[in-house]
């Protein structure tokens, strides 16, 4: 640092300015400071990682929550170069960690990632972290650097020698910043797994120290598949009933980008589609899904037409042939476009030309040398399109009854008055008497009601036809009203707000996970959106004398204890504490006071973060296989309690 030591410190100020910007205003970098964006940080240091294990090099990626609230990240890749650059006399290393936006330069993949929040980089990790820590392991040599808040606390310095390669970086989210500092272990294992099912042969491990597992030290989990996507979609199935035995597995490359798909259909109904560029989730979809999905349509129409199991009138849509199906479909190009809303949404048209065409060419040889497994998809595709006609009949018939129409409402809804979806909400109370408190209860400016009770169709088990005309289900959909399945229309909806109100019993949970199973797979925008609710209705009542208060858990039913007696045992022994038995037992006035008051209500919103997640439970909940509905009561027992409180 000599020569070069004016324009070191000019940059090294734009440096400091640049990531003050990252801490001003965070969630332009990482989108939310809420749980979602901790995690996104890990995922910028994990992507690192995986970057070089795409270029063949790194083989694990060891993820370590640590018991101070710090996490870290150690790979055996080449380690971020320690040598100093030329044009700013610093090191690639200190760059990276410094410098915005200079995370995908230094992958050395040639799949440049672009667009999003994806690979905002190092540099924003650091900047959002109480401290930072780095070692690099390197010919022969170790080094170390270390900052706090983004500035650099220790420089870049040899401190020994190590016969290992491979950089280390350890960050504790600064707590100034972040709403929430815990790391989930749920969420960071089930995006890890995903990445090493993507990178087949990589090992990923997860270990959380502040847990001791079952036969001592920490608690861990590692992932290594050298199956590749071709094992993602096993797992996704692993509770389901697949048709066929083997999972179809399709590559293509052309120049720069290649392409790989693999799939295997299962009795189901639903459509499990998961498509990735660059390792990066395409949740809105884009050019390979426009490709893979045009060729399965096309190419088994034409197989089924060439053996005689499709009848010429029997057209298959898109729907029919993706009945069932699990599928990934994983694509690697050089200057990926990311498009759409959330930037999730893959725009290089070249792509979905060569993914139509490796599909057309390689499931049209595939059909024919395994023609069993042809005939099951195709007799599967068929029942699928018989289904789709039925319900076509069927929502006609609903029509022509006039109860599909805007403006036909259920008989039992007791509507609001505002009209305006931004201030309305609807209320669905399980059983009659709740439905009458609430109805008596409520503001009937913008809060509707509609009591649903009895036993519920479980569309884990029923297509879309058996959907109309349900007695159950119709007017949810009525009173909605933006229709269902594939005619679904968010825009449409009457109320901004869905809000499932059930009791706190066995009764309200199935009840509740009913509804929610029936929303996922029938109006899922209606989750992605955030339209959907959870009321909380208090668990305890305490009385003494005139004096009343709620209580929404245990810790809450102690402390009003207290309150109410002023600390005087006595006076404890006189407060009456019932544990509420329904929501059915609340007067209008209490039920109001305590669940549906704006101000005073607690809601939980059901967020659908992890798609495969929400599948999985809900195949294990509400499909058809016992053994493992018990197993993930018994393990789960939180996550399931988390899902439908
Ligand atoms: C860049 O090209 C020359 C050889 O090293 C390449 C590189 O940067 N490799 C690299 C970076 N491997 N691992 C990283 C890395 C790992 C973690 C955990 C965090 C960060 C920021 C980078």
């Amino acid at each position: 640092m000599t020569q070069n030591q004016g324009s070191y410190d000019a940059s090294q100020i734009q440096v400091l300015e640049g990531l003050e910007a990252v801490r001003k205003r965070p969630g332009m970098y990482i989108g939310t400071t809420s749980v979602q964006g901790l995690h996104h940080l890990v995922y910028e240091i994990v992507d690192n990682a995986i970057d070089e294990a795409l270029a063949g090099i790194c083989t694990y990626i060891d993820v370590n929550i640590h018991s101070d609230g710090s996490l870290s990240v150690r790979d055996d890749g080449r380690g971020i170069p320690v040598g100093r650059q030329e044009q700013t006399g610093r090191s690639a290393a200190e760059v990276v960690f410094t410098v915005l936006h200079a995370g995908g330069k230094f992958g050395g993949t040639g799949y440049k990632v672009s667009g999003g929040l994806h690979g905002v980089g190092a540099s924003v990790v650091n900047a959002l972290s109480e401290w930072t820590r780095v070692r690099i392991f390197t010919e022969g040599k170790s080094y170390r650097m270390a900052f706090s808040r983004g500035e650099v606390t220790e420089e870049l310095q040899e401190d020994g020698v190590s016969g290992e390669h491979g950089t280390y970086v350890r960050f504790k989210p600064d707590a100034e910043i972040f709403e929430e500092t815990d790391f989930d272990f749920e969420i960071l294992q089930s995006r890890l797994r995903q990445q090493a099912f993507l990178n087949a042969g990589l090992r990923i491990t997860l270990t959380d120290e502040r847990e001791e597992s079952e036969n001592g030290g920490a608690k861990s989990a590692s992932f290594l598949y050298e199956g590749g996507i071709r094992s993602f979609v096993e797992w996704i199935n692993h509770n389901k009933t697949p048709i066929h035995e083997d999972v179809i597995y399709i590559t293509g490359e052309r120049e720069d980008s290649f392409v790989e798909a693999a799939f295997q259909y299962n009795d189901g109904y639903s459509e499990n589609l998961l498509s990735f560029a660059n390792n990066i989730a395409t949740t809105e979809g884009g050019m390979h899904e426009t490709g893979f999905k045009a060729a399965l349509t096309r190419v088994l129409t034409d197989y089924g037409k060439k053996h005689g199991i499709l009848k010429d009138d029997t057209k298959l849509s898109g729907e029919d042939v993706r009945e069932g199906i699990t599928a990934i479909i994983s694509v690697k190009l050089v200057d990926a476009q990311f498009e759409g809303q959330t930037k999730t949404k893959l725009g290089n048209s070249h792509i979905r030309s060569l993914v139509d065409a490796t599909l057309t060419d390689k499931l049209t040889d595939y059909l024919e040398e395994n023609p069993a497994v042809g005939k099951a998809i195709l007799e599967k595709s068929v029942q699928a399109a018989v289904a789709r006609e039925a319900a076509r009949k069927a929502r006609e018939l609903t029509r022509r009854k006039n109860a599909l129409d805007s403006g036909s409402l259920p008989g039992k809804l007791s509507d609001c008055h505002e009209t305006d979806p931004t201030y309305t909400e609807l209320y669905i109370v399980e059983g009659d008497s709740a439905g009458g408190s609430a109805k008596d209860g409520r503001d009937s400016r913008y809060q509707a009601i509609l009591p649903l009770w009895g036993k519920m169709l479980n569309v884990e088990k029923a297509r879309l036809d058996k959907v109309y005309g349900n007695e159950k289900l119709m007017p949810v959909i009525l009173a909605l009203g933006a229709g269902v399945g594939d005619e679904f229309d968010v825009s449409r909806l009457r109320y901004g707000k869905l809000i499932l109100m059930a009791d706190a019993d066995v009764d309200g949970s199935h009840i509740r996970v009913l509804l929610l199973t029936f929303l996922y797979r029938f109006m899922r925008p209606l989750i992605e959106h955030g339209h959907v609710y959870i009321a909380q209705p208090p668990l305890y009542k305490l009385s003494r004398g005139k004096q009343t208060r709620y209580a929404f858990n245990d810790a809450e039913r102690d402390a009003a204890i207290e309150e109410m007696s002023g600390g005087d045992a006595a006076a404890k022994g006189r407060i009456d504490i019932s544990r509420n038995k329904g929501l059915g037992e609340m007067d209008p006035e209490e039920l109001w006071e305590t669940t549906m008051h704006p101000e005073k209500r607690t809601l939980l919103q059901v967020q659908l973060e992890d798609a495969v997640a929400a599948d999985q439970i809900f195949t294990i909940l509400m499909g058809d296989k016992v053994e493992p509905r018990r197993e993930f009561i018994e393990t789960h027992a939180k996550y399931v309690v988390n899902l439908d409180v």
